[in-house]
């Protein structure tokens, strides 16, 4: 693949993380995305969250599927593991490497194409198992790489860049990550890295499925009047229900806000979500509410953002198979290969 590579020098007053890292660390090649697509802003929010979070590059993989949205991985973390994959099959990728060696922190990067679409059975098979990733949807509507079709989720009734009106139904990721039992899941805008960059620091430290459903306008094929992925309709009829911050482990907490209107979450790590409530009322460890409430907003024409639902006690695929402590590249021959005892034990169980 041909790639823009960065010129290497930089100013030498950058800022550092705890690592002595810049953002420069985090960066990848140069973009070749159209100039304005709101992937490109996601790209950047992985990079300042990563950075933020002084997260070592080696100890991440990101593993992606086909579309304008699966090539973003080349544009960030470029002293990680990465792996580009077929159309629609990150997830089966992603958690054949998860098994292989948990001590990684994987970033899935999609398009609602990839996920929607051709990816629609994988998709629901890796959050139903429970592996431990951060899955990212850059959601536009649209199959952006090849010009512009409409993607399963687009809304009924949105109107393509040559006035064809769509007549099929969509599909919520973000609901149906619910559904599937993502213990993570929220939705935010490319348009807002205030909002966005936190809540990839919080999937990031959450020890479960993580789903974000960030739509992300395709300035080339779904930004006119009529589209539901527009930078100027999200904006209008963006319903955010929480502001978040993430809180370092031992750090005490302070915060600053009005007291009724924060929640604070603690997550397994140590680490502390502050949630500023901006809609009254809501719970966010309340599955089947947070349901409830993006379906309503969605017949509104609404679209709902922040953490949506976070659940008290995440277990993930290792737990649930009961698979060893460290990955499998670390274990000894030994351990790989019990002996003959514990193999014939083994075949008389099954007789
Ligand atoms: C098996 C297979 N079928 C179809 C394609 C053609 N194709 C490439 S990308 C794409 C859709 C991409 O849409 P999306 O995932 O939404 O990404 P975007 O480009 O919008 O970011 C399609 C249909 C392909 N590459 N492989
Ligand atoms: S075609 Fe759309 S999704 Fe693809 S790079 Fe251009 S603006 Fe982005
Ligand atoms: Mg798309």
């Amino acid at each position: 693949m041909t790639y823009i590579a960065k010129p290497k020098f930089h100013h030498p007053a950058l800022p550092k993380n705890e690592l002595g890292y810049t953002h420069r660390d985090y960066e990848g090649t140069i973009s070749t995305l159209c100039a304005g697509c709101g992937h490109d802003s996601i790209t950047g929010a992985i990079i300042e969250a990563c950075f933020e979070l002084s997260i070592e590059p080696h100890k991440v993989a990101k593993i992606s599927g086909i579309g304008c949205s699966s090539k973003t991985p080349t544009y960030f973390l470029g002293n990680s593991h990465g792996f580009n994959s077929v159309h629609g099959r990150m997830p089966s990728v992603l958690t054949g490497a998860n098994l292989a060696n948990r001590d990684l922190i994987y970033l899935g990067v999609s398009g609602d194409g990839d996920s929607a679409s051709i990816g629609l059975g994988q998709f629901a098979h890796v959050m139903r198992r429970g592996v431990n990733m951060v899955y990212i949807v850059e959601n536009n509507g649209v199959y952006g790489l090849t010009k512009g079709q409409f993607s399963a989720t687009a809304d009924r009734g949105s109107k393509s860049k040559r006035g064809v009106i769509n007549t099929d139904n969509s599909i919520d990721l973000a609901a149906m990550a619910l559904q599937l039992g993502a213990t993570f899941v929220a939705r935010s805008f490319s348009g807002d890295k205030k909002q966005l960059v936190p809540i990839i620091k919080a999937a990031i430290e959450h020890k479960g499925a993580a789903f974000l459903d960030v739509i992300s306008p395709c300035v080339a094929f779904n930004n006119h009047a009529g589209s539901t992925k527009s930078f100027d309709y999200v904006r209008e009829h963006n319903e955010a229900v929480n502001r978040l911050d993430v809180l370092a482990g031992r750090a005490p907490i302070a915060v600053d806000y009005a007291e009724g209107t924060v929640q604070l979450v603690e997550q397994h790590d140590g680490t502390t979500l502050a949630l500023r409530k901006l809609g009254a009322d809501y719970d966010i460890h309340d599955r089947y509410a947070a349901m409830n409430f993006l379906q309503k907003h969605a017949a509104k024409g609404q679209i709902v953002t922040g953490v949506l639902y976070i659940a008290d006690d995440p277990q993930d695929l290792h737990a649930s198979l009961k698979t060893v402590s460290q990955p499998l590249n670390a274990l000894s021959e030994k351990e790989l290969c019990p002996g003959s005892a514990a193999l014939d034990r083994m075949n008389a169980s099954l007789r």
